[in-house]
């Protein structure tokens, strides 16, 4: 299997460019379903040690339902199946550019929660805009052992997030493991209490806020994906569920610049759109570069083939 390694804003994508396999037709959330249905084992060897490690987020090129779009992707990581990933689109485009396969200038990627667009304005940098995000519900309360009462919103940006209003600590590299466990405690804590997103979505992202550390960004934000790792990028689908919240709250205006910073302090340049129907079409600018192009091997005898769970 032929892997590309890229990584947007210090997150890493890994794209499979070739021998993955073949999911057949139907729309991309159908496909997906297969995916993890048949071939988990592909996603489990791709992704997990000893070829891979569990910040790793993985794209599998498809064929798209419709050939108005470029190319079908369906995201998965250590935990399982993303419904859309920012940091992701970045990097598969960035991944296409290297490859030939797509010139600078417009492409769109299938999702299996909808179709995206992507701008490639130079071969490492790309402005998503991604599908509608909303602020689903505000002042969520709940109590949390060790932490207290928590009070965040819920919202969909491609995925579903529960951000918090407050952070447990100052977001920096060496609170990373307090941070990880009060968002691993929040996220059960909303579980326990079936509190979910639209339709009974389990929330699966936590996102914490604070100020920006430099004067020319907005917020600086940690966000754990659902395989407790965080997002080393400021997380595409994490910032799109803030601007939606932002716009509920009339925090933000269409069209105004909002720059989020990760832990690492690496950005996304952020705004967003109202389309026709009124929904807010977030877009999100960062930079990707490929760092690795390889070949997996999957030996019949090598006992952690499918990774190491
Ligand atoms: O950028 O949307 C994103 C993302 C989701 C999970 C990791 N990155």
């Amino acid at each position: 299997m032929r892997v590309l390694d890229s990584h947007t804003e210090g997150e890493p994508t890994r794209v499979i460019v070739e021998g993955g396999p073949d999911l057949g037709s139907g729309t991309l959330a159908e496909r997906r379903l297969r995916f993890e249905r048949e071939f988990d084992h592909v996603r489990r060897g791709t992704i997990l040690e000893p070829r891979g490690s569990d910040a790793l987020v993985g794209a599998l090129l498809c064929p798209p339902t419709d050939d108005r779009y470029s190319v079908g992707a369906i995201f998965f990581n250590n935990d399982g199946y993303l419904g859309m990933c920012g940091h992701g689109s970045i990097g598969v485009a960035v991944t296409l550019a290297h490859l030939d396969r797509v010139e600078l200038g417009r492409i769109t990627i299938e999702t299996p929660v909808g179709v995206v667009s992507v701008e490639l304005t130079d071969p490492n940098q790309a402005t998503v805009e991604n599908v509608p995000s909303f602020c689903y519900r505000r002042d969520v309360v709940l109590s949390v052992e060790g932490l207290g009462t928590v009070k965040g919103s819920i919202a969909w940006g491609g995925n579903w997030f529960f951000l918090v209003d407050d952070a447990p600590c100052k977001i920096i590299p060496s609170n990373e493991a307090q941070l990880r466990r009060a968002a691993i405690k929040i996220r059960a804590g909303l579980d326990t209490r079936a509190i979910v997103g639209q339709d009974g979505q389990p929330i699966d992202h936590i996102e914490f806020f604070e100020p920006s550390h430099s004067a020319d960004a907005h917020s600086r934000n940690f966000v754990l994906c659902p395989g407790n790792v965080y997002d080393r990028s400021p997380c595409g689908t994490g910032t799109s569920a803030k601007l939606a919240c932002l716009a509920e709250c009339g925090e933000l205006a269409a069209g105004q610049t909002w720059i989020q910073e990760s832990m690492i302090g690496s950005r996304f340049v952020a705004s967003y759109r109202r389309n026709e129907a009124g929904e807010i079409i977030p877009r999100v600018t960062g930079r990707a570069y490929i760092c690795g192009d390889a070949e997996l091997f999957f030996h019949p005898d090598d006992p952690f083939a499918d990774g190491i769970s």
